[in-house]
């Protein structure tokens, strides 16, 4: 093993054969036909991806890597789940977001130490996973610190698990720089979804991100260390690409250091294959003890976020329902079910391997997946207000799933939000909120994190709401609406949105822009 990794390919051609870009996931009204998710024709100008409604307009072979992924289709995460062993402990670089007792914030929420397993333990706990989730079909390596600074144990699990659980689908996420030494290796075992993230392309402003790294047993400091990290990045995102490896590049927006430069990251991993471009917000709270919580840079506002996500639009397809989950998370993006899964309670489980009960539980998700497209489709024929003009606004929407205003207000830790024209409706991501509803009762002291939360949006679509929360929201300028409870969520929000311009329209009411909204981090999730 050791000699197989120590003798990594340098050879894979960096030629690009890019894939084809995706498609995002505007969904327009009825008689326009449904722009549908990740396709690989287009892309240009679209506001999301990771997505797709069907197979149509991409590759079968894509179709086939994206369609249960939970992270490269938005559509598929509300069906699919994932999960991350946390058996790479060690890193090789150190960024200014990072405090090496939290996870890695590469592809972490920073603040919940790892449960740190070995490759042994790992894929035990996968395939319990595996037999208790039959819906979880993508095995992450996330850190907690970086992949590929601890190969042996990260290819010992992923050997492993193509042997025993060979349905699984297998992802890498990596800061990069060991990344070109391990190409032959990710093809060997099937890895066909790397993560690289990369923050910067300019040694300027990596050196920001950047203190030092280790490198051919050396370390090296500043602008030189930035710059062998991004022509490693770039080289490795390049073999990727020509081995038909699926890329997606994550990116931490840090207001005032990449925050302009974000836009060649997209384009640059772009022109170099990348399937998906996730922009995330910094996390830098003082208690996690990283230099920029310290140094007290701050992350962005939602506002900020969407802004530099907009801007991006036309290059790389951008990934908006990214939940920077933790290292050892297990479930559907934005649950977390770890705690069901420590060593010692997995100990005590009877596991068996079924791939045929996977499989037959899978034909079933897939049937109600399409069963739930085929009535959002219904449902959104029937909207027929299509008045042309300029107005757009935000709403939140309390779901629990199925596509649908289906949460009561005060049980949701977190809403979608979706950006209303008269003649669409396009996901724009998830704001994580603290639990209204504690113990049976409203929290009012929770209500003003919430309004914070939301406060960009005119409304917040909810299947129920009590009384108080109706009027504090009200006050704050965001209407609570619960006349389409059960409805699907694109349907509710035009419609709602065609009454709104008609009162505005009658004097009713007056059309004001909002303001800007925070996003909430370490929000509370627990029911
Ligand atoms: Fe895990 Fe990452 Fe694979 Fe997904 S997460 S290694 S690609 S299976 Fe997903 Fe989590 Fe965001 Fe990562 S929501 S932090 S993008
Ligand atoms: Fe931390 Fe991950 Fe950066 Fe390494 S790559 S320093 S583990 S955030």
């Amino acid at each position: 093993m050791e000699s197989a990794l120590e003798t990594a390919s340098q050879n894979a051609s960096p030629s690009l054969s890019r894939l084809k870009p995706l498609t995002g996931i505007k969904i327009e009204v009825a008689g326009q036909p449904e722009s549908s998710g990740c396709g690989t024709t287009g892309g240009e100008g679209k506001a999301s991806c990771g997505t797709s409604d069907g197979p149509d307009d991409m590759s079968p072979e894509v179709w086939e890597k994206v369609k249960n992924h939970p992270c490269y289709s938005e559509e598929a995460h509300h069906h699919y789940a994932r999960m991350h062993v946390a058996v790479a402990p060690a890193c090789n670089i150190q960024c200014n977001y990072c405090n090496r007792k939290y996870d890695c914030s590469n592809e972490s929420r920073p603040g919940v130490v790892s449960q740190k397993l070995t490759p042994d333990q790992a894929v035990k706990k996968v395939i319990a996973v595996a037999s208790e989730i039959p819906q979880m079909t993508v095995l992450g390596i996330a850190g907690p610190g970086d992949a590929l600074a601890s190969p042996q144990k990260t290819f010992e699990t992923f050997r492993q698990l193509q042997e025993q659980a060979p349905d699984i689908k297998l992802c890498l996420s990596t800061n990069g720089l060991m990344l070109p030494d391990f190409v032959d290796e990710i093809c060997k075992y099937n890895i066909d979804h790397v993560t690289i993230t990369i923050n910067m392309i300019d040694a300027e402003v990596g050196e920001k991100i950047y203190p030092w790294i280790f490198y051919n047993h050396k370390r090296y400091y500043g602008r030189e260390a930035a710059q062998i990290l991004t022509e490693r990045q770039m080289l490795g995102l390049e073999m990727l690409t020509a081995r038909g490896v699926l890329t997606k590049i994550n990116s931490v927006l840090i207001p005032g250091v990449n925050d302009k430069h974000l836009y060649e990251v997209n384009r640059a991993v772009k022109s170099r294959g990348a399937f998906l471009h996730n922009i995330m917000p910094l996390i830098s709270e003082a208690e996690h003890g990283t230099v920029y919580g310290l140094t007290g840079q701050r992350g962005p506002s939602a506002q900020e976020l969407k802004e530099v996500q907009d801007a991006c639009m036309g290059g790389a397809n951008l990934m908006r329902h990214c939940r920077q989950c933790r290292a050892d998370a297990v479930g559907l993006l934005g649950e977390d079910r770890s705690d069901e899964f420590t060593l010692d309670q997995i100990e005590q489980m009877d596991v068996v391997y079924d791939l045929e009960k996977r499989r037959a539980y899978q034909e079933n998700v897939e049937a109600e997946r399409q069963a739930q497209q085929n009535a959002k489709h219904t449902a959104l024929a029937t909207v027929t207000d299509r008045a042309e003009d300029n107005m757009k606004v935000l709403v939140a929407v309390a779901t629990t799933g199925g596509g649908k205003v289906n949460e009561h207000f005060g049980h949701a830790t977190e809403f979608q939000i979706h950006e209303i024209t008269t003649t669409s409706t396009t996901f724009v991501g998830h704001r994580r909120v603290d639990l209204y509803c504690q113990g049976g009762f409203g929290e009012d002291e929770q209500l003003p994190s919430i309004v914070n939360a939301i406060n960009d949006c005119h409304a917040v679509l909810v299947a129920k709401i009590g009384a108080c929360p109706r009027e504090e929201l009200l006050a704050a300028g965001i209407e609570p609406v619960d006349a389409y409870a059960h409805e699907f969520i694109e349907k509710a929000a035009l419609t709602w949105f065609a009454d709104y311009r008609a009162r505005v329209a009658k004097g009713e009411i007056v059309h004001k822009e909002r303001g800007d909204a925070a996003i909430r981090q370490g929000a509370f999730m627990a029911a």
